[in-house]
């Protein structure tokens, strides 16, 4: 495992991109969900989703810049929206007027400038006609119905959905991303819930053991993060590393001594958030990332792209101000 992580642990940053048909409505990545959107209103998304300034050349040369040593992009996120040209879906970008496979061309560029690649993959799924509803869905029963109802709501609903369809299709599509793009260096999957988080009424079957194997098996090398809950069943191969999600600095001590990751977004949201007014300044930013370094962590920080495909210029300030003081440090 040491020599597995050592590329990692001493890259030290690297650049989490969360791109998907919500960068369209522009207000959170979760916005389905929240909103409680059906497919047919989310469908406009899709139809009308359309990068014409997609240029990943280009973000990896402000990844690169900045100093960041990998990239991590969201082949697939809750929503269900496939960035590559699957076999198992339409619901993928190769469909929509962008015509092309963007994961392809994430991974040609990001490996050009020496980045190492990575792929989010999300367990949830909120298209897949199989996928199971939970309390963590857009079709979800109204917080108005007493339990009994939407006991009686989730029976309905469920009915004719099949988890284990839909495991299948995770594999298979974690086949696909695992054999057509070359060697690839990190897989994170997300994410998975304990029987006592709030979502865990419904608790949702990845066949998560399966899954971690096949994945091993396709990329022996490859670095996979904690979030499919293997260590809750006292499986020892969990994950290779932690990561503690949008934590201040000092919350971070306690991880010492683990291999672990901190993500962070700029300004809250994962996705594309046009309107939304909290971004960090440099000096948050590189709290953050001397922060982690000092502690023998990692420090992936989150772009999300418009739905044209470029950074947003409070984005790209963020990222400037970075490469800056890494240029002044002799970082990059
Ligand atoms: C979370 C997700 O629900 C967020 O949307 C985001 O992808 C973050 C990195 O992980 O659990």
């Amino acid at each position: 495992k040491e020599s597995r992580l050592k590329w990692w642990t001493n890259g030290r940053f690297g650049m989490f991109i969360h791109w998907g048909l919500y960068s369209l409505p522009a207000r959170h990545e979760w916005v389905k969900m929240y909103e409680r959107i059906t497919n047919e209103d989310y469908q406009k998304y899709f139809d009308n989703f359309n990068p014409d300034e997609f240029d990943p050349k280009k973000w990896a040369k402000e990844a690169k810049a900045a100093g960041m040593k990998y990239a991590v992009l969201t082949t697939k996120h809750h929503e269900g929206f496939c960035l590559f040209d699957s076999k198992y879906t339409d619901y993928k970008a190769t469909n929509t007027p962008a015509h092309r496979d963007l994961v392809k061309e994430f991974v040609d560029a990001f490996r050009a400038e020496g980045i190492k690649v990575g792929f989010y993959y999300s367990l949830l799924d909120w298209h897949h006609p199989d996928y199971t509803i939970d309390d963590c869905h857009p079709q979800r029963p109204a917080d108005s119905l007493s339990n009994e109802e939407k006991d009686a709501y989730y029976l309905r609903v469920n009915k004719g959905r099949d988890m284990k369809k839909y495991q299948q299709y995770m594999k298979d599509q974690i086949t696909e991303l695992l054999t057509k793009y070359g060697k690839i260096d990190i897989l994170w999957l997300d994410w998975t819930w304990g029987k006592e988080s709030k979502h865990g009424k419904h608790p949702q079957d990845w066949d998560a053991l399966n899954l971690i194997k096949l994945v091993r098996k396709l990329q022996p090398g490859i670095l996979v993060n904690n979030r499919l809950g293997l260590d809750q069943d006292g499986y020892a191969d969990g994950g290779d590393f932690v990561t503690p999600e949008q934590v201040k600095p000092s919350e971070l001590l306690p991880y010492k001594g683990k291999y672990w990751e901190t993500c962070q977004t700029f300004s809250g949201s994962w996705g594309y958030y046009r309107d939304e007014n909290t971004w960090k300044n440099q000096r948050q930013l590189l709290d953050l990332l001397i922060t982690s370094t000092a502690n023998g962590g990692n420090l992936i920080l989150n772009v999300g792209p418009t739905a044209r495909g470029e950074f947003d210029y409070r984005a790209k300030r963020a990222l400037d101000s970075l490469a800056y003081w890494m240029h002044e440090n002799n970082q990059a």
